[in-house]
């Protein structure tokens, strides 16, 4: 069957009936201790979140519905062959967790291509802004002008019930998948080409169309993207933009409003502006010190950027303990396809020096690099210099696992999301007591 819906409509009541059964045996096996420590840290190895489409090993790292990312690169179908996946066939992937066909993942193409229309208001949105508004801002506010169109809102509205409400999620995640890389586009036209907008071209795939439309057709460029879209689409529940929409979801806010809310997340330093970050850093290195910066020299920036109160972008996680696998991914891609970037070469130099110097602060948990340090960089070779736009990139690419997760939150029929929370007062009596 090339019907991505009729597929999950099957799978539906399986999972339902499995999720009730671990409810019924397992409702109540122990999960972990929670300590103040993880109160105070942030959450940090609390497992409290249900979420289908992937999971992050502290070792080993991501794995979208079971697969590593060489396995995604190796099984998924490719635009050419031996080439990067299609975001299509990856999308299919997170919904179902079954490896589509290549026919399943262009008949998903043609149905994203079917539902890409972007109303005009959505453009007039962005263009009420001030065009030194921060790129997340613009695209966020496109996003919101999208949300107009939800379906959810609709059938909630007229009643539908709660066990029928996945269909209108589904319709609503296919659509915006569908139509944030056009408004994405827009955005970065609207900043960095006097506005001169790209229509769509249908012969494309997902990525490359995206790729096509920011004004790039190099067909090297197109196989980054569609290494950006892999390497970024989902990292598990608990990230702060995962987390957020989960969330919004669970008061069941439609998709769009989810999905903002994962952007406005995103938007934050110490998670997917580290694109930005890292991009920026790395190029101001290379312009004050020069492509061939010793190693000396390297050490003493790192240390002035520490020394500052900054942290480095594109190294440490709050979950994995070794280098990131994204990284590596993206470092075979680079050795493959731009050996000789200088700024590659850069990463290179401070995949060396950098985790050293995190370790001697002793504080810090995971020293290696992460997927930011080089995710921008094969595109950035290929023109798309423009480093504050990075983010963005990042958000189309979360929209396939925020959304794969969307329509099951509401296909499970997962409750509101409503840990407890304490005061000061509180855990200081508790403590006392104990
Ligand atoms: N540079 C400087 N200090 C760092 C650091 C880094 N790269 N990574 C961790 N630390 C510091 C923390 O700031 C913290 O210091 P504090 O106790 O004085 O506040 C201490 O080390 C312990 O932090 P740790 O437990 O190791 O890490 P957290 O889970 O608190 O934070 C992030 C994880 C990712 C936020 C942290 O490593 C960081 O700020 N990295 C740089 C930003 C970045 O690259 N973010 C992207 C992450 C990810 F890949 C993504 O979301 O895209």
């Amino acid at each position: 069957d090339l019907d991505l819906r009729s597929q999950l409509k099957d799978q539906i009541p399986e999972q339902q009936e499995r999720l009730k059964k671990i409810k019924s045996e397992y409702g109540k096996v122990q999960l972990g201790n929670i300590t103040v420590d993880m109160v105070l840290g942030g959450m940090r190895g609390i497992t409290g979140l249900l979420w289908e489409p992937s999971l992050v090993d502290p070792e080993e790292g991501i794995r979208l519905r079971g697969l590593t990312l060489p396995e995604c690169q190796k099984l998924l179908p490719a635009a050419s062959p031996g080439g990067e996946p299609l975001a299509e066939g990856l999308l299919w992937l997170l919904v179902t967790g079954k490896v589509p066909s290549k026919e399943q993942a262009v008949a998903l193409s043609k149905e994203l291509q079917s539902r890409s229309a972007v109303p005009d208001h959505v453009y007039k949105g962005i263009d009420s802004l001030p065009v030194t508004a921060h790129p997340m801002t613009q695209f966020v506010t496109g996003v919101m002008a999208l949300q107009v169109e939800s379906e959810f809102q609709k059938a909630y509205e007229q009643g539908m019930p709660k066990s029928k409400l996945w269909e209108p999620a589904y319709e609503d995640c296919m659509n915006l998948i569908a139509r944030v890389p056009a408004v994405a586009a827009y955005v970065y036209r609207r900043l960095y080409k006097d506005g001169r907008a790209i229509p769509a071209d249908k012969s494309l795939d997902h990525a490359a169309n995206f790729s096509h439309m920011l004004g790039f057709d190099d067909p090297k460029m197109l196989e980054s993207v569609r290494l950006f879209l892999l390497v970024h689409s989902d990292h598990e529940g608990g990230n702060v933009s995962g987390h957020a929409s989960h969330v919004v979801a669970s008061a069941l806010a439609d998709p769009y409003r989810a999905y903002a809310a994962a952007m406005n997340g995103l938007a934050g330093p110490l998670h997917g502006l580290a694109t930005q970050e890292a991009l920026l850093w790395v190029k101001s290195i290379a312009k004050e010190f020069g492509e061939d910066v010793t190693t000396e020299k390297l050490k003493e920036v790192v240390w002035k950027t520490l020394n500052s109160g900054k942290v480095v972008p594109g190294f440490g996680h709050g979950v994995l303990r070794k280098t990131d696998p994204r990284f590596t991914c993206q470092r075979k891609f680079a050795l493959k396809h731009i050996p000789d970037d200088p700024i590659f070469q850069l990463v290179l130099k401070l995949q060396e020096v950098v985790p050293p110097i995190l370790t001697s602060l002793g504080k810090v948990k995971n020293p290696w690099p992460n997927v930011d340090i080089l995710s921008g960089v094969p595109l950035n070779h290929f023109g798309l210099s423009e480093d504050r736009y990075y983010t963005v990139l990042f958000g189309v690419s979360r929209s396939l696992g925020v959304s794969a997760q969307l329509i099951w939150d509401r296909a499970l029929g997962l409750p509101i999301e409503r840990p407890k929370s304490v005061t000061l007062d509180w855990l200081e009596d508790y403590c006392k007591k104990s």
